[in-house]
């Protein structure tokens, strides 16, 4: 018996060792696909919903977090190469924050590009539509219990007609197929995920993280927008060795890249997510506020090199006006800064923070019902006084393992507590933002907080 076992538990041992090699980044084929976008005065979420195969409808969400005045929101689907594509459109209400679904057409796996457009502006955003594969292991899983039911009817059948010899084959087959099925099944948490139809193939030789870091050119049009006037901020990624556009950013925090503008004091703030114009450029209209100095921080994730934090600056207004000339009045009828929303007062802990050791705040939202936002509960983003530090930390309870898919938009379970754990690298004001989302909107905490020296231990 246990002879027989052996043979039967080495060819299933053979069968799951076919594992599929690691791919790069590997995303399930059973994730969807995030992209934020700052596009036409609105700050959306375009949300690729995951299929389970293809030709056949693909979903996307258009989540609204901030409608702005609202408008229509184009999406088309093309894959790479020959192949229809296909387009659909969303009209997003002014004020009304939410989920906006449009169904388009999957054809095929394999790389996509999705462009967005709305209110003239245009993002093309490439990504690789898979569809999970069957793994192995499933395979073995059904046979041996198909094997198990035939081997069963033998032995039933043998038994019936008093053929002792066969009937106890047959329940010996019986009893190691149903075997080779539940130690197949048993173990199947433990083997390799097989790589999803369509994901790109890794050529040989190739390390993961092996790639340089983008080098990064960050520039303002006009060079010197005017006090409350429009303007458009170009984030242009090149390869240092090759001096080609570095266009191959993978989805970092549900984004190609994430953009931080604040005034030199704080008052000014934006966290927005530029549309990619063209390969390696990514730009993001803004309007700006009071005249001063500005700083920017970009945060994108280049595939096979890693996160990278990049920072650049820019002076809103004309040059220093002579002393007793008129400023820049703020022009009237502008939707004013997020005010702090009732009984937001952030805590922290120890209330004295000190550089180098560990501090938690916490943020009492007051409510239930915070939805998660770019894959996280809560976002805290804290800048040193001086500019020369940013910080970018999430939401404690709402943090994901790395391969764990993130909560959905849709998903009101977080708060009315969000916590976050930090520690101040150097002592003095640091300017604080906690942003959560709620009922779809986004709401932003500004904070300041005062770091002491450490003491020496
Ligand atoms: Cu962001």
């Amino acid at each position: 018996m246990l002879k027989r076992l052996i043979p039967a538990v080495l060819a299933l041992a053979a069968v799951l060792a076919w594992a599929a090699p690691a791919w790069a980044h590997g995303r399930s084929g059973s994730a969807d696909v995030r992209f934020a976008q700052t596009i036409a005065g609105m700050e959306l979420t375009v949300v690729v919903r995951a299929s389970l195969r293809v030709p056949a409808p693909l979903q996307v969400d258009v989540v609204a977090h901030d409608p702005g005045r609202g408008g229509r929101v184009e999406l088309t689907l093309r894959p790479a190469g020959a192949g229809g594509s296909s387009a659909a459109a969303a009209e997003v209400r002014e004020d009304a924050p939410g989920m906006y679904p449009v169904l388009l057409r999957a054809e095929r796996v394999g790389p996509h590009e999705l462009e967005v457009r709305a209110g003239g502006e245009r993002s093309v955003l490439p990504f690789d539509l898979l569809v999970p594969a069957a793994p192995p292991w499933e395979v073995v899983v059904y046979l041996a219990f198909a094997c198990a039911a035939l081997a069963l009817v033998v032995a039933l059948v043998a038994a019936a007609q008093a053929r002792r010899g066969a009937a106890g084959a047959g329940a010996v087959a019986f009893v190691v197929a149903t075997a080779v099925a539940f130690t197949a099944g048993g173990l199947s948490p433990w083997f390799v995920p097989p790589v999803p139809d369509g994901a790109p193939a890794v050529p040989e030789g190739v390390r993961p993280l092996g790639k340089p870091n983008a080098q990064p050119l960050i520039e303002v049009e006009p060079r010197r927008p005017g006090a409350y006037a429009e303007f458009r901020l170009r984030v242009t990624l090149f390869d240092g060795s090759t001096g080609r556009p570095a266009d191959d950013l993978a989805e970092h925090h549900g984004a190609l890249s994430h953009v931080v503008v604040t005034s030199q004091d704080g008052t000014y703030f934006r966290h927005v997510h530029p549309l990619r114009v063209a390969p390696g450029v990514h730009e993001v209209r803004l309007r700006a506020g009071e005249a001063g100095r500005h700083l920017v921080y970009a945060e994108f994730e280049r595939a096979d090199a890693g996160g990278q934090l990049v920072s650049g600056a820019f002076t809103v207004g004309s040059p220093p006006p002579a002393a007793g000339s008129a400023r820049v009045a703020r022009p009237e009828g502008k939707r004013p800064e997020p005010e702090r929303p009732e009984g937001a007062r952030p805590v922290l802990k120890p209330a004295r923070p000190v550089a180098g050791r560990p501090v938690t705040l916490t943020l009492d939202t007051g409510r239930t019902a915070v939805q998660p936002w770019l894959g996280m509960a809560g976002h805290l983003i804290v800048r040193s006084r001086d500019g020369g530090y940013l910080g970018h930390v999430h939401e404690a309870a709402s943090m994901t393992a790395p391969g764990e898919r993130p909560p959905d938009e849709s998903v009101a379970r977080y708060g009315p507590r969000l916590r976050f754990t930090f520690t101040f690298p150097r002592p003095g004001r640091h300017l604080a933002w906690i942003q959560y989302v709620r009922n779809y909107a986004i709401v932003t905490v500004p904070y300041v907080i005062d770091v002491e020296e450490g003491s020496a231990r």
